[in-house]
């Protein structure tokens, strides 16, 4: 018998549609507005690499060796993925981390999705040659047919269908989480498709890895201080300190997380009561993904994909991972209110 495995690859298109066939009623829109969020990630993953080449991490606006006009990454990003989601024809709301407003569809374009999206997340890293990413939600709107509003996205991360990340780094992963499955692909560039490397991802139900920014710590509650002092100090016979990690690339964190458990925490602290990242594109996928791969995703308080955004810039903290690790978190804010 021939050995087909090396022919027979399973694609993210592939995949997602196969799934999407269990379902009777699927008119195969998901897997085309996911086909233009994986040539986002594509043209993304490309503009990265020979960032440092062509100059693109100038400033806007700035002109490179061969006198062309180059964009900052992440506002290239940016633009790459709204002309993607676009053109496909599937989307009616945009919400970008680097647009201020909603960008609304015109008619004929309109599709059933609103995409939620932070085009190059840690784009601040960039210089040192830090992994970025692109993270990604997408909701239904509430009434197809009917005018879509801001209403059809500030919504509680329960309602998202679909969320995701990709990661560009030393290879560039794509994370996507849909109908509670979970599964990484990994970019073969030489074919240009993501191919399935990750099936049914799940996080250990404990890690020993934490990952926040310390520098922050003399802001932090009590709860947060007496949680990451009882992990790097643990009062119990044979029980190892949680070693450290923080890449400063939510992406980079999260992925590693995942694969390996742990947690991973951005607080609110006295200087920023509610943290650094953004409840839509950031907190929610992320959470969507842990939750799905038998993870927690909390605000210290409670889960956080309960929470209503108020605006679509909203922003929260964030205790995600390994299930017991944000559980313990849970337990001393509880202990505290
Ligand atoms: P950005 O969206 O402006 O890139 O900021 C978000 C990033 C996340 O990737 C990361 O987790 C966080 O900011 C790091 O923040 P800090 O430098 O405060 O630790
Ligand atoms: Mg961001």
């Amino acid at each position: 018998m021939a050995d087909h495995t090396k022919t027979n690859l399973v694609t993210l298109t592939r995949h997602v549609l196969s799934d999407q066939k269990k379902h009777a009623d699927a008119t195969g829109d998901l897997t085309l507005l996911l086909t233009s969020i994986q040539l986002g990630c594509k043209f993304v993953a490309t503009s990265v690499r020979k960032a440092g080449l062509v100059h693109l991490t100038g400033l806007a606006g700035a002109t490179n060796v061969q006198g062309e006009d180059v964009k900052k990454l992440d506002i290239l990003s940016n633009e790459i993925f709204i002309n993607a989601l676009r053109s496909s024809g599937m989307s009616a709301i945009l919400v970008s981390e680097e647009d201020e407003e909603a960008i609304f569809i015109e008619e004929g374009l309109q599709g059933k999705y609103c995409v939620v999206f932070d085009p190059l997340d840690g784009s601040s890293n960039i210089d040192a040659g830090v992994n970025v990413g692109t993270i990604f939600g997408i909701y239904r709107v509430k009434d197809e047919g009917g005018r879509p509003s801001l209403a059809d996205v500030l919504r509680p991360g329960t309602e998202m269908i679909a969320a995701g990340y990709a990661q560009y780094g030393s290879s560039c992963n794509l994370v996507l989480t849909v109908d509670k499955t979970i599964h990484g692909y990994t970019l073969d560039s030489t074919i240009g498709e993501f191919i399935l490397t990750h099936p049914d991802i799940r996080i250990p139900d404990r890690g020993s890895i934490y990952s926040v920014n310390e520098g922050n710590s003399m802001y932090w509650d009590e709860p947060c201080k007496t949680y990451f002092n009882s992990i790097k100090f643990p009062t119990q016979p044979n029980t190892k300190p949680y070693s450290a990690r923080y890449i400063g690339s939510m992406v980079a964190d999260i992925h590693r997380t995942l694969l390996y458990g742990g947690i991973f925490a951005y607080p609110g602290d006295s200087k920023s009561p509610k943290g650094k990242l953004r409840v839509l594109y950031e907190c929610f996928p992320m959470a969507m993904i842990m939750e799905n791969a038998g993870g927690k995703a909390s605000t210290g308080h409670s889960r956080m994909l309960e929470y209503t955004p108020t605006h679509i810039h909203d922003r929260s903290p964030i205790f995600l991972g390994s299930k017991k690790d944000v559980e313990d978190i849970e337990a001393l804010y509880r202990a505290a209110a």
